[in-house]
């Protein structure tokens, strides 16, 4: 059926939304939807506030889209936001529902960030899957004129919350779509990147969640430019000290628990999701900065229990949710040639009308990825594409990159890394993360010739391609380097290198695009729960994991990559010194140290990519 929503005026909206999505937009007074609220019991009694917006005009049953929020559910209206993202389903017809989670906003209960699955031997116990089982339970027999089918979606939390609803799912649950998922806190999302504590967003994170409510101001900055606010404070522990960051559950969380323990784990969907049950389509971007590992690893632990072949992933040239309300057919200067946004809609659509309204015959691609070098969809039977080949892109003299293995016996290149004067991550100024004009959507295509010319980067690149190189999968850097200290970050960046003269967009001439960019701290070398100090002077390898990416690196342009060891102050800096927990650490043991990266015949650093159609 199709539902024609007609509207006229329109009103203020006041909500707190996810800061990082497209804002609602003023609500429709003559909308085509009836707006509920409930409070509906969960089975410990706590009551979670729940607004349903069911369409008026009606004339079947309909399924019901569930989106679990931490933002506040109590602006959840028929708005132009509301229908810039739900658009193409708003014309299928679903009763559309949006909760509270449990401890935010008009919900009860108490707020666990990511909280991990409760102990299975405890018939009481409660988290964010039992919710969702006992919303939708709840739901299904009260809701008139539903047809008995639930799918639940949401970006980045929501995405998370999506995911847990899908590890013990209600009978009713026909369909989720995880976007965004926060799929594990340590290894590559949100909070820490293998290692690496992600300061800025870690603290103004935190501090928005637990602490004020508002992620557009910091406790008392006084500077605009943050990388010169945070590099104010001698150390990460002053900083905590000086802000009272301490007292913030979720900021405590992380300087109690610096490695990959059995309490992260816990929280990682990594462990947490044993097989594929309800059809699921995961959902993310290229260049998401916030959550880039949590869909690409959601997809890829369900994938070897998916027997009934439901599990499927989109991926596409976007930051953080820009698929939900954008045309997506630019992120920064990145352009691609069409509506990605418009076009992913499009798609989810009609995964969900499949699933849930029975239309269609259901067979999807396994994988619909974005080649944003290409400006193309490719889609695949199984991800990274199944024909994929490793090939490694070595680091050589001089300055060079080549496919060909060095023979050399010498050489290396080296820089001092110094934390009292970091790289930084994007163009000064940095403004705060989600603070008026923030670029913060955009950094991860930014041009990295801003810091080609800094004494600690360091480039290599090769000729021009004779031909293209399609990297379809994994993208792995094995670094051999040592440190005169004993502790190190190594942060590798995959660049696109455009010729200098680029037909109709000139802004692109010599433009170095990340294609992919990691870091990895070195004390994690060899265990993510068990650090260890590095031996001073001695080479070691690095494995640097960079997840993946679908992209061609067109004929005429150049594959560079850069290593450095700061990124600030996205990423806090290591002391280089051995400290038990760089949380604590003094500002003594912050060190400027010399750093080796070797490129010979017994320690070949590279690049190891999964290639497709050459290269
Ligand atoms: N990236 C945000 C987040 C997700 C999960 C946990 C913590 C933060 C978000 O946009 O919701």
């Amino acid at each position: 059926m199709r539902l024609v929503p007609g509207f006229v005026a329109v009103l203020l909206l006041a909500a707190t939304a996810n800061p990082s999505l497209p804002a609602q937009q003023p609500a429709a007074s003559d909308s085509a939807f009836t707006r509920q609220e409930f409070m509906i019991p969960m089975r410990d009694g706590v009551k979670l506030f729940t607004v349903v917006l069911t369409p008026r005009n009606a004339t079947v049953p309909l399924p019901i889209i569930l989106i679990r929020t931490p933002y506040s559910a109590a602006g959840f209206n028929d708005t132009r936001g509301f229908r810039r993202v739900y658009g193409d389903m708003i014309a299928d017809g679903y009763i559309f529902v949006e909760q509270d989670i449990r401890g935010r906003f008009r919900s009860g209960g108490t707020f666990l960030m990511n909280g991990p699955p409760h102990d299975s031997t405890d018939p009481k116990g409660v988290d964010e899957a039992t919710d969702a089982w006992d919303t939708i339970d709840w739901l299904v027999k009260n809701l008139p004129s539903n047809n008995g089918k639930v799918g639940v979606m949401g970006i980045s939390y929501p995405g998370w919350t999506t995911a847990m609803a899908g590890l013990h799912p209600h009978p009713a649950l026909k369909a989720i779509s995880p976007q965004a998922p926060l799929g594990d806190g340590w290894m590559g999302d949100d909070f820490f990147h293998q290692g690496a504590f992600r300061q800025s967003y870690g603290v103004e994170y935190s501090w928005m969640m637990e602490a004020s409510n508002d992620m557009s101001r910091l406790p008392s900055p006084d500077r605009y430019d943050l990388y010169t606010w945070y590099l104010s404070f001698p150390s990460l522990d002053s900083l905590a000290r000086s802000i009272g960051a301490y007292q913030w559950p979720t900021y405590k969380h992380f300087s109690e628990h610096p490695a990959y323990d059995s309490v992260w784990q816990s929280r990682s969907l990594h462990f947490s999701m044993p097989r594929t049950v309800v059809p699921t389509l995961t959902v993310g971007g290229w260049w998401d900065q916030e959550d880039v590992y949590g869909p690409q690893m959601v997809y890829r632990t369900w994938e070897p229990h998916d027997s009934a072949g439901i599990n499927y992933i989109i991926e596409g040239p976007w930051y953080h949710g820009q698929w939900a309300g954008d045309s997506g057919l630019a992120l920064g200067n990145l352009h691609v040639k069409t509506p990605t946004g418009i076009e992913f809609r499009r798609m989810e659509a009609k995964w969900f009308a499949h699933w849930l309204h029975g239309t269609g015959d259901g067979n999807f691609p396994d994988a619909t990825v974005y080649d944003a070098g290409a400006s193309e969809w490719r889609t695949f039977s199984h991800w990274p594409a199944p024909k994929a080949v490793k090939r490694s892109l070595y680091l050589l003299a001089d300055g060079r990159a080549g496919f060909t293995r060095p023979t050399a016996q010498t050489g290396f290149d080296q820089y001092v890394s110094d934390p009292a004067h970091p790289v930084p991550y994007r163009h000064r100024p940095i403004e705060l993360t989600y603070g008026p004009g923030s670029r913060w959507r955009h950094w991860e295509t930014e041009d990295q010739r801003f810091v080609d010319d800094r004494p600690d980067v360091l480039t290599w690149q090769t000729e021009p391609l004779d031909s293209a190189v399609t990297v379809a999968g994994n993208i792995v850097a094995h670094l051999y380097a040592s440190t005169t200290g004993q502790d190190a970050d190594w942060v590798v960046k995959l660049i696109d290198v455009y010729p200098d003269s680029t037909e109709n967009q000139p802004v692109m001439g010599g433009y170095e695009l990340p294609i992919a960019a990691q870091i990895l701290r070195g004390r994690y070398r060899e265990s993510f729960s068990h650090p260890k100090p590095i031996p001073p002077n001695t080479v070691e390898r690095y494995n640097v994991d960079l997840y993946q990416q679908m992209y061609t690196f067109q004929k005429g342009h150049r594959i560079m990559v850069q290593v450095q060891s700061t990124w600030f102050p996205l990423y806090d800096r290591n002391p280089q010194t051995w400290v038990p927990n760089i949380f604590k650490a003094p500002p003594s043991a912050y060190r400027a140290q010399t750093h080796r990266v070797y490129r010979t015949a017994r320690y070949p650093s590279a690049v190891e990519m999964d290639v497709i159609d050459g290269g």
